[in-house]
Formats: structure tokens, C-alpha cells, sequence
């Protein structure tokens, strides 16, 4: 039987929360961040966004672009009591609820009879209630799968819903780019783009067998995408042990300075990777490990962790350390450096403290101690989503 499965992203999210509380910013490019941490715009109003503000740019061309932008500092606390809210309401829908960030959800609603069974209405249900009861606005995707409810969600943006039916689904695929498909990062793009496919349509003329040889077990899931399959599962509790990010070189890192400075990349990149999973800074003191991962040019591969209690997100120098114990010495060639934070355990004495509650509502950092988390990576390597990892998420780019 066909699923239907809704994707949910809050417009703007941050910023809309930011407008809703205060409404005279309405109607005015206004952009979240910077002004104090790391100096990057967090996200930006739609009309920030015509002047091409967007969310990561630093707020020095923020500025340039925009001149009388309003930048307002972060309020985490804030977004996350929204995004319970957000939360509960998408739980009353379904039960088989997977938050991906503070904003944004999968649902699957297959076996729900509201609405007589229709995930449209379900989807338009949920979009008004948000509308009405937090303030802000929601977009939505109603699709067969994941990959194509994601994909929808994001077609009428800001404020829209997207449906595709199972029969629709024949024709909306092949005209989509192949970097919108899940685990198609930068470099699987330059390698598809150089075979000269652009889009799904242009990668359905390859065999299955042509892939595979091409992009190994990933050309397999490549071939499935490209008609629109993907059967990943709504995943309502996965652990997460540990987020982490690496990266294989094209040419391996001959010196061990080489590698410090390949450090702050990947560093960057993890930040990145952790504001996507809706961990800020205050939840850098829950971090229990900081790791580095190292893989020589004959394969040789040794991981090395230190304990992290200290109330801030590590920085390059934090990593440096762990870097040159497990470099050694003796200069040899790198092809592959990762790095991550460990989380705690999720289970401890006998109850799950996570992140979600177990009604899939996140829980309020004070009712939890130091176990918070339940998001969607397993175990050590935080190789982004499930199903066959691309080159790039292997490189650990986001997916
Ligand atoms: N965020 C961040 N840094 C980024 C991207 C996002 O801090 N590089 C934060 C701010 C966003 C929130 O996460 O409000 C949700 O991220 P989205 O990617 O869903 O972006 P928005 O909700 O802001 O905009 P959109 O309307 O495109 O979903
Ligand atoms: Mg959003």
C-alpha cells in the first residue's frame, strides 16, 4: 500500500517567532544572529531574503546587501518552547512523528482516519493551527516518501502546501535537479554534472548497473530516487550517540599542519551539522567527548577521544591537541580526518532521557538533567540520515 507521508518546515522559523512577539518588525528585512556569537546571520525574514541575505552569511555582507537590516540577537529558549509547541501539535495528528531540527518534522500519517484518511486535509489542519495557536507559519509537503515530501515542503514556500499524489509522482520527478536529491552533496553533483546529468530525467536514462559502477552501493539508491522510490521509514526514536562530520581528501594532507588547518573546515562543518540538529550553544556543557578520527593513505585508522565539560562549543584548537597525539611523530600522508562531539548515553538507570519525550514532544532541558538527546544519527560515525550514505554524506556534508 502507498504511504502518505507530510514534511512540515516553519517558515523563517527563528525570525517568525521574532516578528509574532514583536510585531511591528513585520513587513521589515530582519535577520536573526550575529549580533552577538559567531557574527552569521542564524536565518532572515523573506523580505531580508530578497535582497539575498541568507541564513550562515556573515553579517558583514548581510549588511553590504541589505544596509538597513535589523539584526536581533538569538533566543534559544524561546525558539525551543515553540518548537514544543510546534511538536505536540504535529503529535496529535500522528504518532509517528521524526523532528528533524526545532522546525521541522516528518509525519506519517498512512494509517490515520481523520479527515477521512486525507493527508492534504491533515496537512492544511495542522497549518492552520500553528497559523492560529503559536503565530507562525508553516509549510507543508504531502508526498508517498520522505524524499518526496521534503521536496515538497519547500515548493511553496513561505506559507504553502505542496501534494503529490502516487500518480503524480511520474511526472514531477524527472524534471527535478539531481542536488535536490537526498545524499547528493557538492562533489556527487561535479561527478553527475560531468556525466552530463543534471536532472532526475537525465539520471533515469542510466542502467542500475552503470551507476553501481559509478557510485558503488549509492549509485543503487541513485537509480531508486531517480523514479521517485525512496522507502526510508518516519523513524520515531533512534539514539544519538554522537554527531560527528569527515572528510576524505582528493589529495592526501602530506604535513601535520596541513591537517590543523583542515581541522577548522571540518570544525565549521560540524557547527553547522549541530545548529541543523537544533543543538545551540547552551548545549555545548552536555557534551561528553570530543573526538578525532584520522585514516593514513595505507588505511591505517585510529580514533582518539578526550572528555569536554567546559560550557562551550569546541573550536579547532579544542581538536588540535587530539589531532597531533594520534599524527605522531613521523610525517605520513592523510587521506581522511573527522571529528565530533560525543553525547551522553540515552539510556541511563533504566529511563530514557532524550530529547522528545516519548509522545515525541521535546522535553524542557530542566526536567532532564544531562540526557537530552534523541535525534535521527546512531552510533559513532553521525553519517547524516539513514539508507545507503552517498560520498557525500560520508564526507559528512548535509543532506
Ligand atoms: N538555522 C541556523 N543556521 C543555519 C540554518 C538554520 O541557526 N545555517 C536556524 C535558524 C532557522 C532554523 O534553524 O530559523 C530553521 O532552519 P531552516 O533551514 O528551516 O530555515 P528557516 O526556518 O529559517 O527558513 P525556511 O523558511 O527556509 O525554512
Ligand atoms: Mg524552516
Amino acid at each position: 500500500m502507498s504511504r502518505k507521508i507530510i514534511h512540515c518546515d516553519a517558515d523563517c522559523f527563528y525570525a517568525a517567532v521574532e516578528i509574532r512577539d514583536n510585531p511591528a518588525l513585520a513587513g521589515r528585512p530582519i535577520a536573526v544572529g550575529g549580533a552577538t556569537g559567531r557574527g552569521v546571520v542564524a536565518t532572515c525574514s523573506y523580505e531580508a531574503r530578497a535582497f539575498g541575505v541568507r541564513s550562515a552569511m556573515p553579517v558583514s555582507e548581510a549588511l553590504r546587501l541589505c544596509p538597513h537590516l535589523e539584526l536581533l540577537p538569538t533566543d534559544m529558549p524561546r525558539y525551543q518552547a515553540v518548537s514544543r509547541e510546534f511538536m505536540a501539535i504535529l503529535r496529535e495528528t500522528s504518532p509517528i512523528l521524526e523532528p528533524l531540527s526545532l522546525d521541522e518534522a516528518y509525519l506519517d500519517v498512512t494509517g490515520i482516519d481523520h479527515f477521512q484518511g486525507s493527508a492534504t486535509r491533515m496537512a492544511e489542519h495542522i497549518r492552520t493551527r500553528v497559523r492560529d495557536e503559536l503565530g507562525i507559519t508553516v509549510s507543508a509537503g504531502v508526498a508517498p516518501n520522505k524524499f518526496l515530501a521534503k521536496i515538497a515542503s519547500d515548493w511553496h514556500k513561505p506559507d504553502g502546501l505542496c501534494v503529490i499524489t502516487p500518480e503524480e509522482v511520474a511526472d514531477f520527478v524527472p524534471r527535478l535537479p539531481v542536488t535536490t536529491l537526498h545524499g547528493v552533496g557538492p562533489r556527487t553533483a561535479e561527478k553527475l554534472h560531468g556525466l552530463g546529468i543534471k536532472t532526475c530525467g537525465d539520471l533515469r536514462q542510466w542502467s542500475e548497473l552503470a551507476l553501481r559502477e559509478r557510485f558503488g552501493r549509492y549509485g543503487a539508491r541513485l537509480y531508486g530516487l531517480a523514479r521517485g522510490e525512496d522507502d526510508r521509514p518516519v523513524q520515531v526514536t533512534r539514539p544519538r550517540k554522537s554527531i560527528s562530520v569527515e572528510n576524505t581528501y582528493s589529495q592526501d594532507l602530506a604535513t601535520l599542519a596541513e591537517c590543523r588547518r583542515a581541522l577548522e573546515g571540518l570544525v565549521s562543518d560540524l557547527e553547522r551539522r549541530m545548529r541543523r540538529k537544533g543543538l545551540d550553544s547552551a548545549d555545548a556543557g552536555q557534551f561528553e567527548k570530543l573526538f578525532v578520527k584520522l585514516r593514513f593513505s595505507d588505511f591505517e585508522t585510529h580514533t582518539r577521544e578526550m572528555v569536554w565539560r567546559r560550557p562551550e562549543h569546541p573550536g579547532a584548537a579544542d581538536f588540535t591537541p587530539l589531532l597531533d597525539t594520534l599524527y605522531g611523530d613521523v610525517p605520513r600522508p592523510v587521506r581522511l580526518l573527522g571529528l565530533g562531539v560525543r553525547l551522553p548515553e540515552v539510556r541511563r538507570g533504566g529511563r530514557q532521557l532524550t530529547l522528545f519525550d516519548a509522545g515525541g514532544r521535546p522535553v524542557p532541558p530542566s526536567s532532564q538533567g544531562q540526557q537530552r538527546y534523541r535525534g535521527d544519527e546512531q552510533g559513532g560515525q553521525g553519517q547524516g540520515d539513514e539508507g545507503t550514505p552517498s560520498p557525500d554524506e560520508a564526507a559528512g556534508e548535509d543532506v
